[in-house]
């Protein structure tokens, strides 16, 4: 395996796309969290996937200022240069040329089997958006390469990219019996409890940046009174009692599992705490601490966006570290495939 002998820790990579003006309490919970956690125990990349965002149309002035603003609200939720590798996916061009030579042994078949290509183009569809692109459906080998580049070993993310993930895992292993032992196979890192954050107005569905009700979703970076009144006129169910029953109550469970994920006390000991309470009480804590842990953020979001050339500094820092492990993958998979040098 080309892991990096000079660096015994293992390797975690993960990727947020810069698709909308701020990341969303699903993004925060499902991976980004467990990002800031991970940065010391394993050799952390992470990165700003604009090569995906464009997968779908992007206004390039909007794509570059939410690339910025994805930076800096992840370095505001925790993440420290110092500790780990942050840089813009488009920065390391070796993405785009792994993802050529994966997406030549992937199957036909297998990518069309992808259930978040046949969700997004069936969106697009709708919107009147056009047809799905080429890049919408290849998306998935871009992922792989994105991790495999890095030989990551582990990879934090939501349950939506499960499948996703499979698809790298088969094909660092396709990869390795043509042309011998290169890529680390990688493993999900799915947190259960946090795995879906479900849409605060429609509680079967994942709460998403491309939601079509931004009541149904809480930004990080939203002021105090609007989260206030998002988790206010969160669906809530039939009964009056704060229990969690995935069928019959998902909007109460939805906001019960945000709860427990903020405050670390088990769903459980939670629905002793609001026996009797009522959903007004229970809302209303929920809200003031959603507030507590997303304030911060957003204050610290908007001071490193205040200085834009420190936040660029940093990118660039980042990328010049993403690129010399890419490289090193690079050089090997060319002279595998039979490239001359
Ligand atoms: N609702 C969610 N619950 C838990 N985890 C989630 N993630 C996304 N939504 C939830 C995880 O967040 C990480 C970054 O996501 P992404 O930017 O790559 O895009 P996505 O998964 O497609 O998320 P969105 O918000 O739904 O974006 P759009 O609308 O642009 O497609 C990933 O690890 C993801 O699993």
């Amino acid at each position: 395996m080309l892991c990096s002998p000079q660096n015994p820790r293992k390797r975690v990579l993960s990727g947020i796309q810069p698709t909308a003006d701020s990341f969303h309490l699903g993004n925060y919970l499902g991976a980004v969290r467990q990002w800031v956690a991970l940065q010391d125990e394993y050799d952390a990349f992470y990165c700003v996937v604009d090569l995906h965002a464009i997968t779908v149309p992007q206004d390039p002035q909007t794509l570059r200022r939410r690339t910025k603003v994805a930076a800096a609200q992840l370095l505001a939720a925790g993440l420290d240069p110092d500790r780990c590798t942050l840089f813009v996916q488009s920065h390391v061009r070796e993405h785009t040329e792994l993802a050529w030579i994966l997406g030549c042994i992937t199957g036909f078949g297998e990518a069309s089997r992808m259930t978040q290509f046949k969700d997004k183009s069936a969106k697009a569809v709708s919107a009147k958006s056009g047809e799905a692109s080429v890049g919408l459906f290849t998306y998935p080998v871009l992922q792989a390469a994105d991790i495999l580049l890095y030989n990551a070993d582990q990879v934090p993310v939501g349950e939506d990219q499960r499948q996703h993930l499979e698809l790298s895992r088969t094909l660092a292993q396709r990869f390795n019996h043509r042309y011998g032992e290169t890529f680390t196979v990688p493993q999900p890192y799915i947190l259960k409890e946090v795995a879906k954050i479900y849409d605060l107005q429609d509680p079967t569905a994942k709460m998403s940046k491309s939601s079509s009700s931004p009541q149904g979703i809480i930004d990080v970076l939203d002021e105090p009174s609007v989260i206030r009144k998002k988790i206010a006129r969160a669906v809530t169910d039939p009964g009056a009692e704060v229990t969690a029953d995935e069928e019959n109550k998902p909007g109460v469970t939805n906001l019960l599992r945000i709860y427990s994920a903020l405050s670390a006390e088990p769903v459980n000991a939670l629905e002793d705490k609001y026996t009797g309470v009522g959903y007004g009480g229970f809302k209303k804590d929920l809200a003031e601490l959603i507030v507590a842990t997303l304030t911060p953020v957003r204050e610290r979001t908007q001071a490193i966006l205040g200085d834009e050339p420190a936040l660029e500094r940093t990118l660039e820092h980042g990328a010049a570290n993403a690129r010399k492990a890419a490289a090193q993958t690079m050089t090997a998979v060319r002279d595998l495939i039979g490239f001359l040098s």
